[in-house]
């Protein structure tokens, strides 16, 4: 790199972060779409009062984290106020009933699911040029304290949080390495790891800890423990917004570039936890090490590949479903982009355009 002149790169990165800026607003959802998922969301509720009349449906994931893109689908979840409620997978198949004969979705309840659920989706239509996928599940209370901690970290520094996860998202979703059921890693597990390097890698951080920040006043257990799991964390973003400022001024370019070096090169794949809690832990702490007798412990060797702590179920891997191959096309992956940023294409938009190829 010394044989590049300083200022000659300082430039691509500028040039760099202006265009994943613009890259990324042209795939914001538009309002028009925004209101149509709020519209299907109400008629939702409206239909499962009907069933469960002490019942709220409330969105969760991208679309109520900050980091949805156009056409993302919908995940929502069904909270019940009453301590009689109906068992989740009874429900499943009362609403897949309900929703079949009231509604045009095309509805697919999955009542024996490790986590019941329906699955609905809209076909196309002129308002809806690419129709809606909708998932229904029932008490995911975590899912929505995750989605609210994700939602904080976007609010702290809009501009190079959510322009770094929305362009990883369409990069990996371009570069076929966001399938869960084909051993790569999922969305959630992508903005994990943009938050891990962004608060623990980086130095100075740009994100503070909002889970190890001190309460600003006493909190008792219950008010913090979802079942067994601490779910606190710092969430007055007001006071955040204006008493926060990071000492880190890197450009989002800038960043980027350094979060592919970091997995390309860096992360300690074999021994290491991407924790956005505790930062980097050890496999070993967690009982996750994936060196362990390979014929009994065929099963966990194969989930342990690649690990990335839930941020609230501490015993969760949420890159568990990560294989062997799929770590290594991931891997390749990152030291593709690295490569292709270290090279500097003559104009950035074009560096834009080779990394989502
Ligand atoms: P897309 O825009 O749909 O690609 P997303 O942010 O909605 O991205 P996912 O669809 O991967 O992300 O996940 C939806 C939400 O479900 C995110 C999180 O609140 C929850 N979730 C997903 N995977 C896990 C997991 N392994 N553990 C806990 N919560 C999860
Ligand atoms: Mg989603």
């Amino acid at each position: 790199e010394p044989s590049v002149p300083r200022a000659s790169r300082q430039r691509f990165v500028q040039e760099f972060s202006q265009c994943l800026f613009d890259f990324v607003i042209q795939l914001l959802p538009t309002t028009e779409e925004l209101a149509v998922k709020e519209d299907v969301r109400k008629l939702l509720e409206r239909l499962i009062r009907t069933i469960e009349p002490d019942s709220r449906l409330l969105s969760f994931g991208s679309t109520a984290n900050g980091f949805s893109l156009r056409n993302s689908d919908m995940d929502l979840c069904c909270l019940i106020d009453s301590d009689e409620r109906l068992a989740a997978s009874d429900l499943v198949t009362m609403l897949g009933d309900l929703l079949e004969r009231e509604t045009k979705f095309h509805v697919k309840p999955l009542p024996h699911a490790r986590i019941p659920i329906v699955k609905l989706s809209l076909d196309p239509s002129p308002g809806l040029p690419l129709g809606i996928a909708c998932d229904i599940g029932f008490e995911n209370r975590l899912a929505l304290e995750n989605t609210r901690l994700l939602y904080c970290y976007a609010m702290i520094d809009p501009t190079r949080v959510r322009t770094m996860v929305l362009f990883l998202k369409v990069w990996c979703k371009r570069r076929k390495i966001n399938s869960p059921y084909k051993g790569t890693l999922s969305s959630y597990g992508y903005v994990l790891l943009v938050i891990y390097f962004l608060v623990h890698v980086k130095n100075p951080p740009v994100l503070p800890n909002l889970q190890q920040m001190p309460p600003l006043r006493p909190i008792s257990p219950e008010d913090t423990h979802i079942g067994s799991y601490n779910t606190w964390f710092f969430d007055d973003i007001d006071l955040l917004r204006t008493r926060w400022a990071s000492a880190n001024t890197e450009s989002v370019g800038q960043l980027l570039i350094d979060f592919f070096k970091y997995f390309a090169r860096d992360f300690l794949y074999n021994t290491g936890v991407a924790s956005i809690r505790a930062g980097l832990i050890k496999k070993e702490s967690k009982g996750w090490q994936n060196d362990l007798d390979p014929v009994r412990y065929k099963d966990s060797r194969e989930r342990n590949r690649f690990c990335i702590e839930d941020p609230f179920e501490a015993d969760f891997n949420v890159a568990r479903c990560v294989t062997k191959d799929g770590l290594y096309l991931l891997r390749g992956e990152f030291m593709r982009a690295s490569r292709i940023l270290s090279t500097r294409p003559e104009r950035a938009i074009v560096a834009i355009a080779q990394l989502c190829e």
